[in-house]
């Protein structure tokens, strides 16, 4: 059994709705790949409390994979994040008010981690299934990106057998209805179903050789 962590986080920036939310609270309830047990988190958008619950629930629940998701505006395809950044850089304050500017992410820690999971088969899977999707090298400064790296970080120094990533999914469509702007969005359906098969194709594909390469 490859027992696989997805997180999700709840509306931030004056949205009432997170894609990943809704699209992990239907992951939970599909039948998953063969081999694969399914647990799932939602986390606030703070940067401390996120952490603090995502270790706690790596500690209690000891996963194989751990897949943190969230939503990027403006993006228009699934995109697989290659590399967590030791910065914290918010450009509008967390859930909690708290607006870090220029800050590590960890003190001391490195510059940047590479995801271990199969970051080129995850989209292939998905580009296959016809389902927008790009590898990306920047989930930001925010707190995606901060959360990504504390998993990275806690991989490294404490929890070596572990593997983890991140994918950011774009608006789901009801966010953008009668928007003059009209952002980029995907159906409910797509972005549940990109989660669906990244979880499939991370737990088969075991680690990557090369956890990032070039595009
Ligand atoms: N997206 C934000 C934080 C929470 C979310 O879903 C980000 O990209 O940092």
């Amino acid at each position: 059994m490859t027992r696989v962590l997805v997180t999700a986080f709840e509306p931030f920036g004056g949205e009432s709705v997170n894609p990943s939310q809704q699209a992990v609270r239907l992951l939970a309830e599909l039948a998953q790949a063969p081999g694969v047990e399914l647990m799932t988190a939602v986390l606030p958008v703070e940067f401390v409390r996120a952490v603090e619950l995502l270790q706690e629930t790596v500690e209690a629940w000891q996963p194989d994979l751990v897949i943190c998701t969230g939503e990027a505006s403006g993006r228009a395809a699934v995109t697989v994040e290659r590399f967590a950044v030791n910065l914290d850089d918010a450009a509008i304050p967390d859930n909690a008010g708290y607006q870090p500017v220029e800050e590590p992410a960890v003190v001391g820690g490195p510059v940047a981690y590479a995801s271990t999971l199969p970051v080129g088969a995850v989209v292939e899977a998905l580009l296959a299934a016809g389902i927008p999707a790009a590898k990306s090298s920047t989930a930001g400064t925010y707190v995606c990106n901060h959360v990504f790296y504390a998993l990275m970080h806690l991989i490294a120094t404490r929890q070596p057998q572990l593997r983890g990533g991140f994918i950011h999914v774009p608006y789901v469509h009801e966010q953008v209805l009668g928007r003059s702007d009209a952002p980029p969005s995907l159906s409910l359906a797509s972005i549940t179903e990109a989660l669906r098969l990244t979880v499939e194709v991370s737990a088969r594909e075991g680690r990557p050789a090369v956890s990032a390469g070039a595009a």
